[in-house]
């Protein structure tokens, strides 16, 4: 391994690869803290040709790499394995937005640009880049691209997929596939870019994307609104659906108890409605018409929904800190979790026709099953999106509980998921944590399909191994 590190050292000022254990440290440990690995030497690339070099001399020594971004994915995938004879690959260093295209609507960016970086520099130019999510300030959009991530804007713009147009990569062999073009219509075979897209790092090197941006709305109001039934939430998004077809920017569901962790960690965020409501609903109608056109469809519809009995209280934000408030409240349930210790996550999709049949029944069995337990039930309920976490019993050690329960726990809530047709994981990927899941999941075919595109684009198995797909 000597060998190896001289030869890095060829491609590499020796100050961008960190072999000590204290600079090592910060980037063998997930931002959850549930996976911590050793690695060879942490490599800090600057360019796609470093990056081409470093990829072939792993090749040619059989050294696996393990390619990382902001390092928030919450599946491990970023972390190494315990060999220490990986090497992590970190791309912050290649943080240049190449460039924006007015005409084409487009931004070329490398892929260690931080996620909010490109919102900000799209803003800067009228433009918004859709994309976001509570680790915004840390994730970068080459994380992004691997993990396909979802967010807060998907029930109107997509997931990081419907936002790319190109990629630049790098191969297993270390060649540099050039697939930046910013087209709209490319039917020419097999579509490359989808492949990389959301395969966590197992199948190339993301090291430049063209992304897609749209016009920045103009007018934007949120509210928050009291529902008391998982069956009166799907009625009102399809009503909000309906009456605001595209202006309806967001829809996410919080629970009295995911609500009620966020207040005991930060006071400060306690919700506006009074009375703790069964479910809090976050709604959000942007447009490019004036406020007062957005804001009245927006009363129009509430009033509609309390007709119909949907809802039983709400509260409009009245300017932009306000609405930020709503926001924020919202995202820091994941804060408000890592507070209060380990915590089990399920991000998972259900058609939402079986949305309610699963809560109930989930809910039911695991407080039959594990008593006192808390069911920290959230998420973008526009997308059929839940993040169903399960936080240990008040006075439990989280770390004692998740030991013993992790497995049953998964199996219980994964069974209610195959039984409503649902998915294992809606927007986090797969990494480490689902690895041994994904096989019974997906079926047979699917598996041993996913396994042959892995073994054809990373023969000798050095692109994140033991991640997303067994070998
Ligand atoms: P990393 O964690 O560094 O890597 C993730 C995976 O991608 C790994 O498998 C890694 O090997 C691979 N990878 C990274 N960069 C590259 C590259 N350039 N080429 C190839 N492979 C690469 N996710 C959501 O989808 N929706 C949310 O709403 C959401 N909210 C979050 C809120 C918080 C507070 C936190 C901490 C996380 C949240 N996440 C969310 C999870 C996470 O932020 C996303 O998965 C994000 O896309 C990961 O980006 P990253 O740069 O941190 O990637
Ligand atoms: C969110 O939607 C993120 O806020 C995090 O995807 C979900 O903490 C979680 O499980
Ligand atoms: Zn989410």
């Amino acid at each position: 391994m000597e060998s190896f590190l001289q030869e890095l050292s060829k491609v590499l000022e020796k100050k961008y690869i960190l072999t000590e254990d204290k600079d090592k440290a910060p980037y063998l440990t997930d931002w959850r803290k549930r996976f911590t690995g050793k690695a060879l030497a942490i490599v800090l690339p600057r360019t796609t040709q470093e990056i081409s070099e470093i990829v072939k001399l792993c090749a040619a020594n059989e050294v696996a790499l393990v390619p990382q971004g902001g390092h928030t994915g919450f599946c491990g995938g970023a972390t190494p394995d315990d060999s220490g004879k990986q090497i992590v690959l970190n791309l912050k260093r290649m943080n240049t937005i190449r460039e924006i295209d007015v005409a084409n609507q487009t931004i070329t960016v490398e892929a260690g640009c931080i996620l909010q970086t490109i919102q900000e520099k799209a803003a800067e130019q009228d433009f918004l880049f859709p994309l976001s999510l509570g680790a915004e300030g840390s994730c970068m959009i080459g994380g992004n691209l691997a993990t396909n991530a979802g967010g807060t804007n998907v029930l109107r713009y997509g997931n990081t997929r419907d936002l790319c147009l190109g990629l630049e990569v790098v191969t297993a062999k270390g060649e540099i596939w050039n697939g930046l073009k910013g087209l709209r219509k490319d039917n020419t075979g097999y579509d490359l870019r989808d492949l990389f897209i959301g395969s966590e790092g197992t199948l190339g090197i993301i090291t430049a994307a063209v992304m897609k941006l749209y016009p920045l709305p103009i007018s934007q109001w949120t509210t928050l609104v009291a529902v008391d039934t998982v069956a009166a939430t799907i009625k009102l998004l399809n009503l909000f659906q309906k009456r605001a077809t595209s202006l309806l920017t967001g829809f996410e569901m919080m629970t009295q108890e995911s609500l009620a962790l966020n207040e005991k960690h930060f006071p400060q965020m306690a919700n506006p409605l009074k009375g703790n409501p069964a479910y809090t609903v976050l709604i959000e109608l942007s447009d490019h018409e004036s406020e007062a056109h957005v804001r009245e469809l927006l009363e129009t519809i509430l009033e509609e929904a309390f007709e119909a009995g949907l809802i039983t209280d709400a509260v409009i934000a009245n300017n932009l800190s306000q609405a930020n408030a709503f926001w924020h409240m919202r995202e820091h349930i994941t804060l408000a979790q890592a507070e209060e210790g380990a915590n089990l996550k399920h991000d998972i999709t259900i058609p939402l026709s079986s949305l309610e049949s699963f809560i109930q029944k989930t809910d039911a069995l695991m407080r039959a099953n594990y008593p006192g337990v808390r069911i920290i039930n959230f998420g973008h309920l526009g997308d059929g999106n839940l993040h169903y976490n399960i936080a240990p019993p008040l006075g439990t050690d989280p770390r004692a509980f998740n030991l013993t329960n992790e497995k049953p726990i998964h199996e219980l809530i994964y069974a209610q998921v195959e039984r409503c047709q649902g998915s294992i994981s809606a927007e986090h990927g797969v990494g480490q944590l689902k690895l041994g899941d994904l096989r019974s999941h997906k079926g047979d075919v699917a598996h041993d399909l996913m396994k042959t595109l892995k073994l054809a684009l990373d023969p000798q198995n050095i692109l994140n191994p033991h991640k997303v797909v067994s070998i």
